[in-house]
């Protein structure tokens, strides 16, 4: 399967700050050369109808170049409660704290934080993107994330995975913070996501199996390196006694900059929800400490084939 990258990756960095508890990368010694990280990550799946996700792929990479393929709805081992794929396709939205951040000899000081908004594409081969944004504007950060639409974020918490706010409500706030300049004042922040989510014992519409696998799809990468055929493989591991998968449900929240190529009123993602809010209610996804090992960009086919089995 691949990725469609859905609209967009926002990242930031920050320097000097401690992270307590997070789980170690403990897949840098076995690949030396690729970028790998310790990702206390969380992610959502959340059913958006399909004529919005198809436009915002149109928006990211032109009008009917990418096409949405169906998931393979009626597999009970990845949709227990099957899925409606007439109407609906699943995006895939993520908060992401990275840390122990490894590239070859170098270590990136800090803990990256991110956020991302993809396309799970049913197809063997790749994925898609939409954009990506993050807190570190310097060429690290364009390197890290090489392809994508990268947009410098804001995010609440700004020091951990998540915030445990009362009544252990767990929550994220994800914005593109667009930069200020002499004529327009402050810079401001256009949301592209919040999430509000409690922790549960057991997932109940998806399953472990779909997660991993949405996860680990290769990203179809935009711009040039679209036209070039290239993906790019970011594979997530769940399967050290550090990494336990958490399912989570909870509300996420589209906002402004959910989607699309500049500063808008609306997201696409927003405009579809059922109220035209942008607040999609109770949906599953899963929160974790696993280990990430980023490839560098390769032709999409063989990016499908070498997605690592071990990883799913
Ligand atoms: C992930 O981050 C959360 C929120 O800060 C923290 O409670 C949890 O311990 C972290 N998980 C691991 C395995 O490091
Ligand atoms: C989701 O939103 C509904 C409606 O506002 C609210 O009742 C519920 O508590 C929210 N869920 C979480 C986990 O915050
Ligand atoms: C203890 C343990 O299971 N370690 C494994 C963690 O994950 C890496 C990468 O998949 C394996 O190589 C280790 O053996």
């Amino acid at each position: 399967m691949i990725t469609i990258f859905a609209s967009w990756a926002l990242v930031t960095a920050l320097f000097f700050t401690i992270s307590n508890g997070q789980c170690p990368d403990e897949v840098a010694l076995y690949n030396y050369n690729l970028r790998t990280a310790s990702a206390n990550n969380t992610w959502f799946l959340v059913p958006v109808p399909k004529q919005a996700v198809q436009s915002a792929l149109d928006t990211a990479y032109g009008t009917g170049l990418v096409t949405l393929t169906d998931l393979p709805a009626n597999d009970a081992s990845l949709f227990p409660r099957g899925f409606d794929s007439t109407t609906h396709h699943p995006v895939l939205v993520s908060a992401m704290y990275q840390d122990d951040i490894r590239m070859g000899a170098a270590k990136i000081q800090g803990p990256l934080l991110g956020g991302g908004l993809n396309v799970p594409n049913g197809v063997e081969g790749a994925a898609v993107d939409i954009h990506q944004l993050s807190e570190r504007e310097s060429a690290t950060a364009s390197t890290l994330l090489e392809g994508f639409f990268l947009r410098l974020g804001l995010f609440i918490p700004n020091n951990a995975a998540f915030q445990r706010n009362d009544n252990n409500i767990l929550s994220n706030t994800a914005a593109w913070l667009v930069a200020s300049n002499p004529v327009s004042g402050p810079g401001y922040a256009p949301t592209a996501y919040d999430f509000q989510f409690t922790e549960q014992a057991s997932f109940s519409l998806y399953t472990a199996k779909l997660f991993k696998s949405v996860i680990n799809q290769a990203s179809i990468l935009s711009g040039p390196d679209f036209i070039a055929n290239l993906c790019q493989r970011n594979q997530y591991y769940f399967n050290n006694d550090t990494s336990t998968m958490t399912p989570v449900t909870g509300n996420v929240t589209f906002g402004p900059a959910a989607d699309g190529l500049g500063v808008q009123m609306q997201s696409t993602m927003q405009k579809a929800s059922s109220d035209g809010s942008g607040l999609y209610l109770d949906h599953e996804g899963f929160t974790g400490c696993g280990q990430n090992v980023g490839f560098n960009p390769e032709n999409c086919d063989a990016a499908a084939a070498n997605v690592d089995q071990s990883a799913l």
